[in-house]
């Protein structure tokens, strides 16, 4: 459809879209801009896409509302973390940007429950930001350049997507919750089934989710690929928003009857049985009661995908009474502070703490690694969204994801447990939990007026170097190709996370040193010694989280051009941001050819770039790589990236 066509129904994306369009054609295919009314960071990409703002020379944000987490890095073993994190808060301070505290929670989580309003537009530093769609916002996960550029007012550039329809039927039944839907859309659809489309939600059966329910379904919608999931605005949403004490922001949205959608999928829920996704993709998704007898070491209960009240609410209510079994170890973290509090009050907390629980701060802790890496081999149950191999910090670790009744139930019998077979009936309403959120807004600290922001200053602490140098595209390329990797290469891979290396996101030279250490270890010093470089890889290559470090550390090690079968959304987008060229086989065949260590030359870029395609000769074998870039993105490439490029 076309922007203004008044002929066809919409989707509620492309009401959203429509409002908030400032270039381009609606045509699925084509490059938009959009205008972004809200963004978010978290400390573990923040610190460089404020370093990218403070560049930009912009004074204060031009955004209706900006808010920096600190959520990731909460270990602060010796000062890298604590200088970012004050680093974060001077900056936020300063341009008109709001701070969230360490300890206040997990940005998606917070943000719905504080920020979030439905119809707006939102882009985060983080690839769960497609969260905030459970209110019927348009939340889209970006590099941290990207949100940078939109914090001074810049559009955010998206590829227009396809409408997918998830249509829900029926209610949930005892023991299965809104994960499992998610996790069933996710069996059907794969991890590379939501790429270019957007992914709605709709159906008599929504009226029964309430909007963390839904936070949960559209938060792992990032796992399918999808450039976000959105669902309606409705009563449950106003009812959500009325008991944040937000009722103002309310709106009603939905989509027009005759909308059309490129795909439509049918689920009934009364008929969904507990799922798990097995090691080590999200996508891998079989029923739990044909897992067979898995024996369980670790169950972490959390994250930004399953922390909300209902979520802790459902475990207590599990374990209330009860004592886990002496062979496992279980974490809980809550999703906020607001969360935390309300289970406190309600003696849900006191259930947990006496059935063996193991309470963490409200943050991402395990599930970014930082910390309850499982024991060798170890079975672990996470009720988080990503379970890429060695993401867990053991790389060996089996880790299932699950919801949170399928995980307390595994945690009381020590084994992975169907809970929609097991004795005990899930009842929240034990804790008696009032009808209106408790509201303590004091760990969200506004930013200074504009008059203080004058002379405030920005704390820079020794870890936060600068951004490593991008250069202009070169007219040809003569190097070698120093890694060749498979399918679905992960940025887990690409630069991984964990305590070890998250406290080093502030500083590029130092943190490509483990680039692709999961895959190769000897990878960063080949490519340190060989000055440039190319890569390989196949299908979906750069999915998952949207850290831009995927692209930095490559870029800081030379490598010049990723050649891949195809690509993720936000790490293509990177990749042109960073000033490394992103190629695509045109015949996936030709993958074969090449080998590491071989020797590539490609000539002509310049010109090729004009008509998309060029020819890289390996071991006098022609192969033809296409581009898939839009004109924006030819001009940052031949800018050297798209700081050079927005300054001018
Ligand atoms: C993740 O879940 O992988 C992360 C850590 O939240 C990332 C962001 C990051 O790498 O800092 C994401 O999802 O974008
Ligand atoms: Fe944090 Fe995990 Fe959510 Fe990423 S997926 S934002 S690491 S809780």
């Amino acid at each position: 459809m076309v922007a203004g066509d008044t002929q066809m129904g919409k989707t509620i994306a492309q009401k959203i879209i429509e409002t908030h369009l400032l270039s381009g054609d609606m045509k699925p295919g084509s490059e938009i801009g959009l205008k972004i009314d809200q963004t978010l960071t978290q400390d573990a990409t923040g610190t460089m896409a404020y370093l990218e703002f403070e560049s930009m020379g912009i004074p204060r944000v031009r955004t209706e509302k900006s808010v920096a987490y600190i959520d990731h890095n909460m270990l602060q073993a010796g000062f890298m973390n604590a200088d970012d994190h004050k680093y974060i808060q001077s900056v936020a301070a300063k341009y008109g940007i709001w701070f969230s505290v360490p300890g206040n929670g997990i940005c998606h989580q917070v943000h719905y429950e504080r920020f979030g309003i439905p119809g707006k537009t939102l882009i985060g530093s983080d690839s769960h930001t497609p969260t905030g769609g459970g209110l019927g916002m348009l939340a889209m996960g970006a590099g941290g350049m990207d949100v940078a550029v939109a914090m001074g007012g810049g559009a955010y550039y998206i590829t227009m997507p396809k409408m997918i329809k998830v249509e829900l039927m029926g209610r949930l039944g005892a023991g299965v919750s809104a994960k499992d839907v998610i996790l069933e859309v996710l069996r059907q659809l794969t991890v590379k089934g939501g790429v270019g489309s957007i992914v709605e939600y709709g159906g008599e059966g929504i009226d029964t989710l309430t909007v963390p329910q839904r936070c949960t379904i559209t938060n792992m919608g990032a796992e399918l690929g999808a450039t976000t999931s959105i669902f309606p605005s409705d009563e449950m949403t106003r009812k959500f928003l009325k008991a944040q004490g937000r009722e103002e922001d309310w709106i009603p949205l939905a989509s027009d009857p005759d909308a059309k959608y490129d795909k439509v999928i049918n689920i009934d829920m009364s008929s969904l049985k507990p799922l798990a996704a097995c090691p080590h993709s999200p996508d891998n998704v079989k029923p739990v009661e044909e897992l067979g007898s898995i024996k369980v070491d670790q169950v972490c209960i959390g994250s930004c995908t399953n922390s909300s009240l209902t979520d802790m609410l459902s475990v207590a209510a599990i374990l209330k009474g009860r004592k886990i079994s002496d062979s496992v170890s279980l974490s809980i973290s809550p999703g906020s502070r607001q969360v935390f509090s309300m289970m406190a009050e309600c003696g849900a907390l006191t259930d947990l703490i006496d059935a063996g629980a193991r309470i963490l701060e409200c943050a991402c802790g395990p599930c970014i690694g930082m910390g309850f890496s499982p024991s060798s081999g170890g079975v672990s149950l996470r009720t988080f969204n990503r379970n890429f191999i060695g993401r867990s910090g053991t790389k060996d670790g089996q880790v299932y994801l699950v919801s949170p009744e399928t995980a307390a139930v595994s945690a009381l019998t020590g084994y992975i447990t169907d809970p929609s077979t097991y004795e005990i009936k899930v009842d929240i309403s034990v804790y008696n939990v009032p009808d209106e959120f408790r509201i303590n807004d004091s760990g969200l600290i506004p930013p200074l007026s504009e008059k203080d922001a004058e002379n405030a200053e920005v704390v820079k602490g020794p870890n936060i170097k600068n951004f490593p140098e991008t250069y202009p595209l070169a007219d040809s390329i003569d190097t070698e190709v120093l890694l060749k990797v498979g399918d679905n290469i992960t940025t887990d891979h690409i630069m991984p996370a964990g305590a070890k290396i998250l406290p080093y996101r502030s500083n590029i030279p130092y943190m490509a040193g483990f680039c692709f250490e999961v895959v190769d270890s000897e990878f960063a010093e080949r490519a340190r010694r060989a000055g440039s470089g190319i890569i390989i890889g196949g299908q979906n290559y750069g999915q998952g989280s949207s850290r831009e470090h995927a692209a930095l550390a490559p870029l800081e090690l030379g490598i010049k051009a990723v050649i891949a079968k195809s690509f993720a959304r936000i790490h293509a987008a990177n990749l042109v941001n960073a000033g490394i060229l992103p190629l695509i086989f045109e015949d996936t065949k030709d993958y074969d050819l090449i080998e590491q260590g071989m020797n590539i030359e490609i000539k002509g870029i310049h010109e090729g770039i004009k008509i998309d395609r060029v020819i890289a000769k390996v071991e006098g074998q022609e192969i033809p790589l296409k581009m898939e870039l839009a004109d924006r993105q030819k001009e940052i490439l031949l800018k050297g990236g798209l700081l050079k490029y927005t300054k001018g």
